[in-house]
């Protein structure tokens, strides 16, 4: 299977055997007595088990929205497609006998599992997101995982934590093929769906997301409705050239899952503002702009409101919404600056990035943004430096 990540004995890596091989990592810390070791490890096996029952909800649904498209407009459509998707991951996390407690973008209220079904795991979804505009738009699943806070019952604040405590985070997207990439907290990882074997398949380890990029996503159908610091903030930012030198080109699908995942693997931005449709904001917290945060921030990007970081917020209610600004860490934080304007912004920092941009138009020669062989697969780095 060319361009499948190989293990020494040249075989593709399937998602089981990528996580039991974190497994098996956290055993040998503990035999060397790392002090994090024991902590890191602690209910690891039961994370394992509940990402592959994961793992088979998203095979389920991707299978469910080709099906979708074979009959569609054929009058055999049975049930809505939100439905199944949402009742496919709740089985799956109940009978994972893994999880405790369940957010899902489509239950008003959290789901608290039975006590004979209980494990440590409170688990946060939209198991079917960029739903408003099929069959035309890339559908996909979010998902969080926190470690149970409170002993014995679950209990509401088991899900309102902040998303850096996240111990896992992953999305999924069914398009052309069907993509998981997840994140333990010690980067991300990328695999494919191979449909002969049913298996995912490590096709991107441990990838980086460019430090800068020159596509920027956001719906500026809305423009008139943003306030207009806003409206001043997008036209500023894309007059501004790229750290990489080309021009901002604009790129939308309207399906975050789909629009971040291009941002993680080509660099750039994605962001949606509040408007006066939607005043907070119109994305999910908890189960849609966390494990994104989570994902984008173990790329080495950066995903913020504007003005504060994602992963540090708690949410009030588990069906919040935020304002969002993700990707590529040195397009984010120019987003950041132009929106905290002159007074509270860093006074230096336009002028120090001028000062880059004519830095790396000097060594044009030298491309900026490359691939990189390492000793896996090609990933894609920045040799920019980090602006002090
Ligand atoms: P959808 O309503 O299709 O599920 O939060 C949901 C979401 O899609 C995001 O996936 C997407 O980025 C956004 O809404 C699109 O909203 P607009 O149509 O307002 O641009």
């Amino acid at each position: 299977m060319k361009g499948f990540h190989k293990d020494t004995n040249n075989h593709a890596t399937t998602l089981v055997q990528h996580l039991l091989s974190t497994h098996r990592r956290l055993h040998v810390l503990e035999g060397a007595e790392s002090s994090n070791a024991s902590a890191e490890k602690d209910g690891v096996d039961d994370l394992i088990m509940l990402l592959a029952s994961i793992a088979v909800a998203v095979k389920s649904v991707g299978s469910a929205v080709r099906r979708r498209d074979i009959t569609h407009g054929s009058g055999t459509e049975s049930e809505p497609l939100e439905r199944v998707a949402n009742e496919t991951w709740i089985d799956c996390l109940l009978y994972s006998q893994r999880s405790c407690i369940l957010v899902s973008e489509d239950l008003e209220n959290p789901v608290v599992v039975e006590s004979n079904m209980q494990g440590k795991f409170a688990v946060v979804f939209d198991p079917l997101t960029g739903r408003s505009n099929p069959p035309c738009q890339e559908m996909g699943a979010i998902f969080g995982v926190f470690r149970q806070m409170s002993g014995g019952s679950p209990v509401i604040e088991d899900v309102m934590q902040p998303g850096r405590q996240m111990v896992a985070a992953g999305y999924a997207l069914y398009g052309a093929c069907t993509v998981l990439f997840l994140s333990l907290g010690s980067g991300v990882h990328g695999f494919t769906l191979d449909p002969a074997l049913n298996e995912f398949i490590l096709t991107h380890e441990n990838i980086r997301i460019p430090y800068c990029g020159h596509i920027y996503s956001v719906n500026e159908g809305y423009s008139s409705l943003w306030q207009p610091e806003i409206r001043e903030l997008i036209s500023r930012f894309k007059t501004e050239v790229s750290l990489n030198g080309k021009e901002r080109t604009l790129r939308y699908i309207g399906s975050m899952v789909a629009d971040v995942h291009r941002t993680l693997l080509n660099g750039g931005i994605f962001m949606y503002f509040a408007h006066q449709q939607w005043p907070n904001g119109k994305l999910k917290l908890l189960y849609e702009a966390s494990p994104l945060a989570f994902i984008i921030e173990q790329a080495g990007g950066k995903a913020s409101t504007g003005l504060e970081r994602i992963l540090d917020i708690t949410p009030t209610s588990v069906h919040d919404r935020i304002q969002v600004v993700i990707g590529s860490y040195e397009d984010v934080e120019l987003v950041e600056q132009l929106y905290k304007g002159p007074s509270t912004s860093d006074p230096m920092y336009l002028l120090r990035r001028s000062h880059s941009i004519e830095e790396m138009k000097d060594s044009k020669e030298e491309s900026n943004v490359f691939h990189k062989e390492e000793d896996g697969p090609t990933i894609l780095c920045s040799t920019l430096p980090r602006i002090a």
